[in-house]
Parts: C-alpha cells; sequence; structure tokens
C-alpha cells in the first residue's frame, strides 16, 4: 500500500472518509443510507430536484422497502445529506455512482455514468476511490471509465483507485439483500481492491468476492440472464402445456419434487430494469467479440413474445362474445411483479398498449402505483372491474390472490366473462366455480371451449404411429 491508500484506509477504519453517492434511487439511496448508519457522512447527489426536495423532508418514493424510511430519518441531517449542488462534491474521499444504464437501440445508455464520471473526476481527492455500481456492460469499466479517469491526470493504483462493484438487490427487500447478499469487487489493481472490500465490510454481511472489472462485469450479467433463461423455460413449458391440453401448475409441481429440478414460474411476462437489459447487454457484446449466445437471446425473445401471445388470447376471447370484436378489459396490477411499486418494463404497459391499439376499453387497478399507461385507472378495484369482459391478473400483488371472485364475477359484464391468471395465484376451480372462464399462463382448457381454440385432436407424431 502506498501513502494514498494508507491513508484512505486510516480514514475508512476511523470513519471520517467523506463519502458521496451520486444518483439517490434504488440502489444509491439504499447503500448511501448504509454507509450513513455505519458512521460515514455520507453526500446523497440527485440531478432530480423533486428526489432531493422528498429525501430532505425524509420521504422515500420507496415507502414499501422494508426499513428504508426508518433509516433516512435515523440519518438525515446527522450523517446523511441529500443534494442536488455539485459543489458540495468536491473533496469526497470516496465516490459512488449508482445511475442507471438503460439499453437504446442495441446497446447501453451510458451517457448517465459518463456524466456521473466526468463530475466525479473533478470532486475526488487526490487518493480518492471511485466505485460504479451501475450496471455495465463487460468492457466498459475499463474502456470508459478507467480511461477517462487516466485521461484526467490520475494514475490508477498511485494516487487514485478504482473498482466496479456492481449492484445486486431485488426490489422490495432492497435493505436486507444489500446486507446479505455476497459482494462482487472488480478491482482495478490491489489497492483499489483492499480500499474497496473495507468499505463494504462496514455494512455488508455476506462474502465479499475480489475480482478482476471483467469478470465482475460479465458475473453480473451472468446472473440475470440465468434468471432469464430459467423463466423462458417455464414460458416455453407453459407454452407446450396449452398445446397439449394440460395444467403446468401441475406439471410444475411434478417435475418440483425431483432434488435437482427447479422449474420457475411462468407469467405473462418479464419485466424490471433488469432482466429485461442485463441477458442482452452480454448477448450484444459477445456478438461483438465473435460469438453469438443463442440460448441468451432465445430466451429473452421467448420471454418478450409472453404479453403478445395473450393479448392475442384476449382478443379472441372478446371477439368470440362480441358482434364488433370490442370489449372492456379490466388489468389488475401494473407493477413488473408483486407487492413492489415499481412499474418499469413491466409487462402490464406492453399488454395495455396493445389491447387499446386493439380497439378495446382497458381499465386499469393497482393498489401500488397510479401508473396505468395510458387507459383510465380506477382508485377501487370494484370500479375498474365494473362491467368487465375480461380481467387479466397481471401482477401477483398479495391484495389479488385474497379476493373474493364472487362478489368480482357480480360486479363484471355479462356471461361469459374471462378470468386470465397471468400469474398463477389463483385455484382454477374456483374461479370457475364462481363463475367465470377461467384461463391462465400454461392451461387454457376451458377457454379453447368458448373460443374454439387449437386443440389439435391427433398430433401428426401420432397421425404417423398410426398408419
Ligand atoms: N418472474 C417470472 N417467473 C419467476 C420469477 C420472476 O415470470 O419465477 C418475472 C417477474 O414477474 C418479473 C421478472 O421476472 O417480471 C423479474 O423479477 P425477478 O424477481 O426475477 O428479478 P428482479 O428483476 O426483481 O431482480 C433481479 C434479481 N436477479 C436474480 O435473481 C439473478 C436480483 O437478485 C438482482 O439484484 C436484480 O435483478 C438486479 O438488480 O440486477
Amino acid at each position: 500500500m502506498n501513502a494514498y491508500s494508507l491513508q484512505l484506509k486510516e480514514r475508512i477504519l476511523s470513519r471520517d472518509a467523506r463519502i458521496s453517492v451520486i444518483g439517490q434511487g434504488y440502489i444509491g439511496l439504499p447503500v448511501a443510507l448504509l454507509l450513513a448508519n455505519s458512521g460515514f457522512k455520507v453526500i446523497g447527489y440527485d440531478l432530480n430536484p423533486g428526489i432531493v426536495e422528498e429525501l430532505s423532508k425524509g420521504r422515500t418514493r420507496m415507502e414499501r422497502e422494508r426499513g428504508l424510511r426508518e433509516l433516512l430519518l435515523k440519518n438525515l441531517g446527522s450523517n446523511y445529506f441529500p443534494t442536488g449542488d455539485r459543489s458540495e462534491l468536491m473533496g469526497s474521499d470516496i465516490i459512488i455512482i449508482a445511475v442507471p444504464t438503460p439499453r437504446k437501440n442495441g446497446s447501453a445508455d451510458l451517457s448517465m455514468v459518463l456524466q456521473a464520471i466526468d463530475l466525479s473526476k473533478s470532486a475526488i481527492s487526490r487518493g480518492g476511490l471511485v466505485i460504479v455500481e451501475s450496471t455495465l456492460p463487460p468492457k466498459a469499466f475499463e474502456g470508459i471509465v478507467l480511461r477517462k479517469i487516466r485521461e484526467a491526470g490520475f494514475r490508477l493504483g498511485e494516487d487514485i483507485f478504482a473498482s466496479y462493484c456492481p449492484e445486486r438487490a431485488m426490489p422490495g427487500n432492497l435493505l436486507e439483500e444489500l446486507i446479505r447478499n455476497y459482494r462482487i469487487i472488480g478491482a482495478a489493481d490491489n489497492g483499489s481492491a483492499e480500499l474497496s472490500k473495507m468499505l463494504y465490510s462496514s455494512f455488508v454481511e455476506g462474502d465479499i468476492e475480489v475480482t478482476d472489472p471483467l469478470t465482475a462485469e460479465i458475473a453480473k450479467l451472468v446472473e440475470n440472464s440465468y434468471r432469464d433463461v430459467n423463466i423462458a423455460f417455464a414460458n416455453e413449458v407453459a407454452r407446450i402445456c396449452e398445446a397439449l391440453g394440460v395444467d403446468v401448475r401441475r406439471v410444475r409441481e411434478i417435475v418440483n419434487k425431483h432434488p435437482w429440478v427447479n422449474m420457475l414460474v411462468p407469467g405473462i411476462g418479464v419485466g424490471g430494469s433488469c432482466l429485461t437489459k442485463d441477458p442482452l447487454f452480454l448477448y450484444w457484446i459477445s456478438r461483438e467479440h465473435g460469438y453469438s449466445p443463442e440460448l441468451i437471446g432465445l430466451a429473452r425473445s421467448i420471454n418478450e413474445s409472453m404479453t403478445q401471445r395473450y393479448a392475442d388470447l384476449v382478443d379472441e376471447f372478446v371477439r368470440s362474445k362480441r358482434p364488433d370484436g370490442k370489449g372492456r378489459v379490466c388489468v389488475l396490477g401494473v407493477t413488473y411483479k408483486g407487492d413492489v411499486p415499481d412499474a418499469r418494463e413491466s409487462p402490464a404497459g406492453y399488454l395495455i398498449g396493445e389491447l387499446i391499439r386493439r380497439g378495446h376499453e382497458v381499465r386499469v387497478y393497482d393498489p401500488l402505483v397510479r401508473e396505468s399507461f395510458g387507459a383510465p385507472f380506477f382508485d377501487k378495484l370494484e370500479e375498474a372491474v365494473e362491467g368487465a369482459d375480461a380481467i387479466v391478473i397481471a401482477s401477483d400483488h398479495s391484495e389479488f390472490r385474497k379476493v373474493s371472485l364472487k362478489m368480482l364475477r357480480d360486479i363484471a359484464g355479462e356471461d361469459p366473462v374471462l378470468l386470465l391468471d397471468g400469474r398463477l395465484i389463483l385455484e382454477s376451480s374456483e374461479v370457475e366455480s364462481s363463475g367465470f372462464v377461467y384461463a391462465s399462463v400454461g392451461n387454457l382448457l376451458s377457454l379453447w371451449k368458448i373460443t374454439g381454440g387449437a386443440l389439435l385432436e391427433k398430433s401428426l407424431i401420432l397421425n404417423e404411429i398410426i398408419s
């Protein structure tokens, strides 16, 4: 360790290091608060004045994140200082970048990371540590972040330290995940590794894996690609079950009894800001380097096709019921997953857009967010369901598991009314005994009876065997 790193090490151990976190969203805010709570003075910087104002008043946009508000109230004004003023970042010993990296036309949009790096270059003290938590495509840390730091006149490992420490926390349980999950540190050099590890040890209880930046970049994307591929597999099995006329829930129940099988839950689509882009970052960069990862690309296509598939089925049902082919469809749940107030890249958004485009009257209800993707939003479930020809459950909120189906059926429109369970949360027998036509992802048996849909009596293979 050189003099700079020894000095920063001392400042981390004594909690005197001045930390700034750029971006106060889903990851930046909890990370800033956890560091503040472990004794550091932390500046939470965000470009959005609305976010800064709310935080300054002790409010967060993530009210349902367990413990987050309490942590904010505990540290606000003592160890945590939200700001939109860049000058307050000057002289930081450590800067953590936690801004979004959305996808944009076949690549990652790194503009927000680049802005944050530019800000960091001027704000970081000599001998300081820059950490990027934002998800990066492979090679971006070396090729963009470190290059920019070098161009600013710093010498890596000597008078500046840098690591890529990708965020990995499940919305809904952010604090718990940030504390207990294992952490990846992709360090530019040994000094950066040691300092970063020491910093994260102040609140991380899981293992801390130190590696090089490229391995860390790939590992982060592989985790989410793995999940996406596994969900795609479940979705494929659901489509097989639909085609062959069995219930995927029963199949899943049986196969998951095998000790080495863990089939995930098929559903109306895969949303959220992570799984919809991380596999693509891996796919694109790998293709640029000469290998096209077919499985990851195909999994994305399967998952993306799900919403279209169920929009088609709802449309087909309504057309079978109404001569003009247009009906009233109620979409329950707009968040990308249950019990999380986050509608980013939500399958419900695509579904609603598609149904509106086909001329249906779409009504939306969600207990957690007021987003409705262009359709009218109703504050009460009962009002949203009124007169509906079809109801689609698009998010697995706990509230929907407990809803009175008989009450829903009384309010909905005249027979037949379709209840499409896009998240496999209701029992088919209960839905049917309440008077609905039941359908779910992976079980269309009752729907086919109404629409005369496509169950082939005999397959080509069977015909061949018989003849
Ligand atoms: N989904 C299914 N079936 C399932 C599980 C999920 O259809 O069996 C759908 C959900 O409804 C949702 C989407 O997939 O629309 C994504 O949800 P998720 O719970 O699988 O994942 P995220 O996006 O909330 O969080 C992921 C997690 N990554 C992994 O599990 C490998 C989380 O641990 C990461 O921290 C997060 O991405 C991230 O920040 O990258």
